[in-house]
């Protein structure tokens, strides 16, 4: 959320809702055929009054029915300075027990005082990794839950960063924004922007609470690259990827960047163009006009030990042509750690001209297939109709996704997700549905989180059209 400086919609009245512990029932939603595909059963995971959007996502391997959902709040409509939103569900996302985390003073978590940009990753011990940014303090804090999400414990809060030409000396981040963090192959890695470049820290990981000291790195070559990914390769190798946004609207890289052993001695090599995206750092588009989107790069590393394994996989937004709004998702993948990758494959499915941003990209270690998940304004044709709320064309949005089980060569038809349809200025968030999406794909479901304000489930108290609530449902894989 921290991406740029931050409009924020005042609220008329300041309401402070206690939200300990409640479990949230989950609502039937209608079951809406969309071609063969019913719609999954949505679940509004939040039914908080105001605003909640930006949200993350994980499902524990160790038990998948355990799924920890983690958004923003808007603080300054809520007449607070800080916390988020957590969900924790142990029933495969059925019901939750939600909470406002982060609050501060906060003696019950110690997450301090918290902004925002969560980032969530389970490992196969079954720790619970969560990466956020503070409030006031310009540093990355990493937190680790051992009890599948219900309690954290901050275990490190990061700083400084070697410097490039001198790793004897040490650099303090100067303005730190969007952290991404992930687990696997017996390490975590968080990458985030230090102000300026991208920083990667890891720390080696042995077992269900057992975590090493971070120690990081500057990737060299990402000076203006940002909004980030990474992902872990089967040896520990790790890649990050930015995308590169001199401008606003136009210009727009994607780089990827890898570490070849990881925690090892040895350091990121050059950075690798991947495509070029029209999509700049804030590039304005029909249905996200006050926030705007940039190409929301992601990575996914195949750890499966099946006959893909170390194939990397990346998406990313592009917008054809140039300030057409005409934004479409496409893969590619590599075989090489990233050298070279394959040509890029489109993943949305339309036929229409309207936008499809803020995609979400999740590999399932159990089989190597890979879901994806963005918001689609392909219903919206501006003539009315259940993809339509206000007559005019590409300015409301559903969410959908597609799999594929065929390493990232093509995606099956796209699956509609969202029953209902979300209309982001009408939430009056000032970052619409925020800056990215959730999705944790595991054992062969595919579970998404959004933000959504169509009130199709009935229980936002909110109602249809107002702030925004947390979806989700669960996607099988079979479904394609
Ligand atoms: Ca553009
Ligand atoms: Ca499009
Ligand atoms: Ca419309
Ligand atoms: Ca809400």
């Amino acid at each position: 959320m921290r991406r740029r400086s931050l409009l924020v919609v005042p609220s008329m009245v300041a309401l402070l809702v206690s939200l300990a512990a409640t479990t949230a029932g989950a609502r039937q939603a209608t079951r809406t055929s969309v071609g063969r595909t019913p719609v999954p059963t949505n679940v509004d995971v939040s039914q908080r009054p105001l605003n909640e959007s930006e949200e993350s996502i994980a499902v524990n391997p160790t038990n998948p029915n355990n799924i920890v959902i983690v958004t923003n709040i808007g603080h300054t409509e809520a007449g607070i300075t800080s916390g988020m939103f957590e969900a924790v569900s142990f029933d495969g996302g059925q019901t939750w027990q939600t909470s406002i985390i982060g609050q501060d003073p906060d003696a019950s978590t110690g997450l301090g005082d918290t902004c925002c940009d969560p980032s969530l990753s389970f490992d196969s011990y079954g720790n619970l990794f969560f990466a956020y940014l503070y409030e006031t303090e310009n540093l990355l804090p990493i937190a680790l839950s051992t009890d599948g999400g219900l309690t954290f414990d901050v275990i490190a809060k990061i700083a400084t960063i070697p410097k490039r030409n001198d790793t004897s000396k040490r650099g303090l981040f100067r303005f730190v924004d969007q952290p991404t963090i992930t687990a696997g192959a017996g390490s975590v890695w968080a990458v985030v922007n230090v102000g300026g470049p991208i920083g990667a820290f890891g720390a080696p990981v042995t077992g269900l609470g057992q975590v090493g000291d971070f120690t990081g790195e500057v990737v060299p070559g990402t000076n203006n690259c940002t909004y980030g990914d990474v992902a872990i390769g089967p040896e520990g190798q790790v890649m990050s990827g930015c995308n590169l946004t001199e401008s606003g609207q136009g210009g727009g890289k994607v780089f990827v960047s890898v570490d070849p052993d990881g925690l090892g001695p040895a350091g990121f090599g050059g950075r690798v163009l991947v495509a070029l995206t029209h999509v700049g750092g804030f590039d304005f588009i029909a249905p996200q006009p006050d926030r705007s989107v940039d190409a929301e790069v992601g990575l996914a590393y195949d750890r499966t030990g099946g006959p893909r394994t170390g194939r990397a996989y990346v998406i990313y937004t592009l917008e054809h042509p140039n300030e057409s709004d005409d934004t479409d998702i496409y893969e590619r993948h590599s075989d090489d750690d990233g050298a070279t990758w394959s040509t890029p494959v489109r993943v949305n499915d339309d036929q229409t001209t309207n936008s499809q941003f803020l995609p979400k990209l999740s590999l399932d270690q159990t089989t190597g297939n890979i879901a994806v998940t963005f918001y689609d304004a392909r219903n919206d044709l501006g003539t009315g109709g259940p993809g339509d709320t206000d007559g005019v064309p590409n300015t409301d949005a559903q969410v959908w996704g597609a799999f594929s089980t065929n390493g990232g060569t093509s995606f099956g038809p796209n699956l509609r997700i969202s029953a209902g349809t979300s209309n982001a200025p009408d939430s009056g968030n000032g970052i619409d549905y925020g800056d990215y999406s959730g999705l944790s794909f595991y054992g062969g479901v595919a579970h998404p989180a959004w933000s959504d304000n169509s009130n199709s489930t009935g229980d936002n108290p909110d109602g249809a059209l107002h702030q925004l609530d947390i979806y989700t449902a669960a996607v099988p894989v079979s479904a394609r």
